[in-house]
């Protein structure tokens, strides 16, 4: 659980890749083809919209080639052909499309892979691109509904469900509260200056805190453990030196120094402390989603808590 965005469908991903024999076959990779793509039509869309709105003057060349990408490929166009690549490349590189990209979370919002698929994208535009498991993990999908899925460690199956975090999505949670073991609750470490998608007047941390409060009190779900997972720590060791935490009012009382180590564990207290009130265990795991071995170590430990528990088969 968690809001949206925070990491939940990534964690599945590489729930099914670290698994024993795990990974995605050739079909299931083909699956994600048209999810790249759009990352890269979509995301260059929402940067050319914000550059005008932000006033940020591009380029003649850079002009020129959202004119011809206007022109030639409606907005719903899913296939990244060369041409096009061409096209997303050279707005890309327009500097009024850079200042308005350095203006991502301020502003407007961004996928937090973007750049990732705009410095890639001749690779996708290849007529036999099949994605790899670095594409796969960076192309987002909003989850709508719910999915569930079995996975093997070693001699432990594991039932995980994801579900969809934005506020829509939220009342299905309950058609899965039955025999849970553990509730997973994703935290985006670096949402605390941002707004939510769904909500540009609320800050998508406090939504965090609010959300885990009502999760971890919730009188169907006084059973199973919490485990909660402190995400996008990549994403956090840089913003946090650039932008405080305090600007979150939630950590406005923070009054150590502006780096990662120490914010991540006052924020890692603020939720456990949500977990004492109710007299409840939370066990907590820094993670970046992006990122396998971390991913599989946290699984392992995983594993050894639930076994700790004396649970051989259980359904997350
Ligand atoms: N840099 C970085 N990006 C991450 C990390 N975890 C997830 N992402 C990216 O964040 C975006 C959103 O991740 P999702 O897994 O789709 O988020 P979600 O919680 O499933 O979102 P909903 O389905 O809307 O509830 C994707 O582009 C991911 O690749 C992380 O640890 N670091
Ligand atoms: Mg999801």
């Amino acid at each position: 659980m968690g809001i949206g965005e925070s990491g939940k469908s990534t964690i599945f991903k590489q729930f099914k890749i670290v698994q024993s024999n795990g990974g995605f076959n050739e079909e299931e990779k083909k699956a994600f083809i048209s999810v790249v793509h759009y990352q890269c039509t979509s995301q260059i869309r929402t940067l050319i919209e914000n550059a005008e709105k932000l006033g940020e003057e591009m380029g003649e060349k850079g002009k020129k080639a959202v004119a011809m990408m206007n022109d030639l490929y409606p907005s719903d166009q899913v296939v990244v052909n060369k041409e096009l690549a061409d096209l997303i490349e050279v707005i890309w590189n327009d500097e009024g499309i850079r200042k308005t990209y350095e203006a991502r979370g301020k502003k407007f919002l961004l996928n937090d892979c973007a750049d990732y698929f705009f410095n890639n994208i001749q690779r996708f535009a290849e007529n036999n691109y099949i994605p790899n498991e670095a594409d796969i993990l960076r192309a987002r999908t909003r989850s709508v509904g719910i999915e569930s899925a079995q996975f093997r460690f070693q001699n432990m199956r594991i039932r995980v469900i994801d579900v969809g975090g934005q506020r829509s999505e939220r009342r299905k949670w309950i058609s899965c509260f039955d025999d849970v073991t553990a509730i997973i609750f994703v935290v985006s470490l670096s949402c605390y200056d941002l707004v939510l998608r769904e909500d540009e007047n609320k800050n998508a941390m406090e939504e965090t805190i609010q959300l885990f409060e009502e999760i971890t009190k919730h009188r169907d779900l006084q059973k199973p453990n919490i485990i909660l997972f402190l995400n996008k720590t990549d994403l956090f060791d840089t913003k946090c030196v650039e932008s405080s935490i305090k600007v979150c009012k939630h950590f406005s009382d923070y009054d150590g120094d502006d780096e990662p180590v120490a914010t991540k564990e006052f924020i890692k207290d603020r939720f456990l402390e949500i977990g004492e009130q109710i007299g409840k265990k939370v066990v907590t795991h820094f993670t970046c989603a992006l990122n396998t071995d971390n991913v599989q170590n946290v699984a392992k430990n995983i594993r050894k808590y639930l076994l700790g528990n004396n649970l051989e088969e259980v359904g997350l």
